[in-house]
């Protein structure tokens, strides 16, 4: 594909999470209650709305399979010929509770590597968008890891879900927290993602999360100057993995403290 066509799907990709995100902030507040998809794991109405809005408009302007949150992956879709993976609502435990860390994320692979990652937080305003080879930005403007010019603390997002022992998580806080270094648990991966690319966060590391949630915010770190592993080495895609993404001077200590069996740690 060349640059002009990506180029072209990047600005859809960017309207359609604007679109998407606007759906999900005007439902919130007529909200039918929440489904347990497990203890701490939910479903809205809006998450489907928003997953059926996103597909119908991928199906209309391009055709192509697609895997989601909710929906899951079509049939057909080994991603050779273009996958797009999207995450209705990232943080819908958040957008439940009235907070406004959520967003909108999709993202387009094709052979195994992702080549749009577009992420876009309704209450914030904060679309951000990276194209493979081309940067990062967000609301248009182009952004930077924090190469930990900051000079101070550096801040590592955790996330965590029941997919890992609360125990291995508290494990990790302890020996953030012994290498001096603050940890943070925020509630949405993509926006965890989104603000290592932005600076916010110096990394973001989770020992197990899926696809939907990570894939357009490692494309958005990368194309930040940052640094992440090979998230969808093996069965990534299908299955999830360890992410670990981060400012550049920061992965190999974060590496160091993450458990030897706890995933792929080769660089993407
Ligand atoms: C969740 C993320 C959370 C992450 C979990 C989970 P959901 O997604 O937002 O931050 O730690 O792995 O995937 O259920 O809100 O889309």
């Amino acid at each position: 594909m060349n640059l002009h066509e990506l180029a072209g799907r990047q600005r859809f990709a960017e309207a359609l999470a604007v679109r998407a995100g606007k759906l999900a902030l005007e439902m919130r507040s007529t909200l039918a209650p929440a489904e347990a998809k497990s203890a701490i794991d939910f479903c809205t109405e809006a998450d489907r709305a928003v997953e059926q809005l996103v597909r119908g408009e991928i199906a209309a302007a391009y055709g192509e399979p697609v895997l989601g949150e909710e929906y899951g992956q079509d049939a057909g879709a080994d991603g050779s010929a273009g996958l797009w993976v999207v995450d209705p609502i990232d943080g819908t435990t958040e957008y439940i509770h009235g907070s406004g860390r959520w967003c909108v994320s999709l993202a387009f692979l094709r052979d195994g590597a992702i080549e749009l990652g577009v992420i876009y937080e309704p209450v914030g305003n904060r679309l951000f968008s990276a194209c493979a080879g081309q940067g990062a930005s967000m609301n248009g403007d182009p952004i930077q890891v924090s190469r930990l010019e900051h000079r101070a603390v550096p801040v590592i997002e955790v996330g965590w879900s029941e997919r890992r022992s609360l125990d291995a998580y508290c494990d990790l806080l302890h020996m953030l927290v012994a290498s001096r270094m603050e940890f943070r648990r925020r509630g949405s991966g993509a926006l965890g993602l989104a603000d290592v690319a932005c600076g916010v966060n110096d990394g973001y590391v989770e020992l197990h999360i899926n696809s939907w949630d990570a894939v357009a915010g490692i494309l958005l770190v990368r194309e930040a100057g940052g640094w992440t592993n090979d998230f969808l080495a093996g069965n990534g895609l299908t299955e999830g993995n360890l992410i670990l993404a981060a400012t550049p001077e920061l992965h190999q200590p974060l590496a160091a403290l993450l458990p030897a069996n706890s995933g792929r740690l080769q660089p993407y």
